[in-house]
């Protein structure tokens, strides 16, 4: 078996600048990879381990990414290390709590096809997630095979964001997903979404050379289709990561007014020229955004699209307080780590 160290696994200054040498000697940090109800598995250089919670903390605070020390003997996580990037959402009826999606991505590979499931309102939300996250997205459109005129998909996605890559490919071909392995070098981490069948199980199997008959984490669901039915951080034949995700039936917006602002940066500057500061950019006179989709440099759904998503995330985004109060809650775990660690006896 080969070894496995820390920067295979995607260990970089950015966790080691928070513990000391002798705590990473003593508390071996691990990636974690797969969720479990009261257990995680993690990766780690001494290999794969199976870890208890802390007494403090649900499987829920974790997320799969998510870079935590763990307590030898008892075989628990100590602490969790501060994350890099953090993917998380706003799930139907949950009211303030947020769902952890992935943690420490480098990229989201944002799945959708050259078919009906092309929709350029849905895969903004995706992107504003990506870009409020401080994650690159990338956009990757399935079943071109499929598709009379997949470059015209292409045209369309590249026209949502600039100098974003868009790659068109089937999935089922090794050949065309060799596309991906610029995000997928050694070390690296991405994660797949999209909505259910678009190819993201497909992708991950290519990718990490994953036989679909011997893969233990799919089932039956009622129609007989095989869905993924949990996230989990997969080592590619390329020696990057890469974290699956179960099909999203929507994905709400909250606390992404910085990628809502990057993706209709044109539309915000034109709505700062408007006669009236408060201009609903409908009926106004002096409206700036009007006159530019009669002059057609403006795409009306664009707009539209525009003002859904801002209206929504300005509903769901936390106060200024209560994300204060969020990142006290992360960061006590961290302090915790360094204090019981210096309680220790010299000589234990
Ligand atoms: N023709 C074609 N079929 C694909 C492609 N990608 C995925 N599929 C098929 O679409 C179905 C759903 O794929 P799956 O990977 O399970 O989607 P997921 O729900 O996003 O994980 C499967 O039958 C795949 O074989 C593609 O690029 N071309
Ligand atoms: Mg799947
Ligand atoms: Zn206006």
């Amino acid at each position: 078996m080969t070894e496995t160290t820390l920067a295979d696994l995607g260990w970089s200054a950015h966790f080691s600048s928070q513990i000391g040498p002798d705590v990473s000697a003593n508390m071996p940090p691990a990636r974690i990879s797969d969720i479990h109800r009261d257990l995680v598995m993690a990766k780690s250089a001494l290999g794969d381990l199976t870890l208890e919670l802390p007494s403090d903390m649900r499987a829920g605070d974790f997320a799969v990414g998510d870079w935590v020390l763990c307590d030898p003997e008892s075989g628990r996580i100590h602490s969790l290390l501060e994350r890099r990037t953090l993917l998380r959402r706003k799930t139907e009826g949950s009211g303030d709590k947020r769902q952890l999606i992935a943690a420490n991505v480098d990229t989201l590979l944002i799945v959708s096809s050259c078919n009906d499931d092309f929709n350029p309102a849905r895969l903004e939300r995706y992107l504003a997630l990506a870009i409020s996250s401080g994650i690159a997205p990338v956009l990757v459109l399935t079943k071109a095979d499929m598709a009379s005129d997949a470059g015209d998909y292409k045209k369309q996605a590249e026209r949502l964001l600039a100098d974003m890559p868009v790659v068109i490919l089937d999935a089922r071909n090794p050949k065309s997903l060799d596309q991906l392995l610029p995000w997928v070098k050694a070390g690296q981490t991405a994660a797949l979404v999209g909505s259910s069948g678009v190819g993201k199980s497909t992708i991950m199997n290519g990718l990490a050379g994953i036989e679909t008959a011997t893969q233990g984490i799919r089932e039956n669901d009622a129609k007989g289709r095989h869905t993924t039915t949990a996230r989990s951080l997969r080592r590619t034949l390329s020696g990057g990561w890469l974290i699956d995700t179960p099909g999203m039936r929507s994905l709400s917006m909250s606390d992404n007014a910085e990628g809502i602002e990057t993706l209709f940066a044109d539309v915000i500057e034109l709505a700062q020229t408007c006669k009236f500061s408060d201009c609903s950019h409908d009926m106004e006179p002096g409206c700036a955004i009007q006159a530019a989709i009669k002059k057609g440099t403006l795409d009306a759904d664009r707009l539209q699209r525009w003002l859904k998503l801002a209206t929504e995330n300005q509903g769901n985004t936390e106060t200024p307080a209560e994300a204060r109060a969020r990142i006290r809650g992360q960061s006590h775990h961290i302090r915790s780590a360094t204090k019981k660690k210096r309680a220790r006896p010299a000589d234990e």
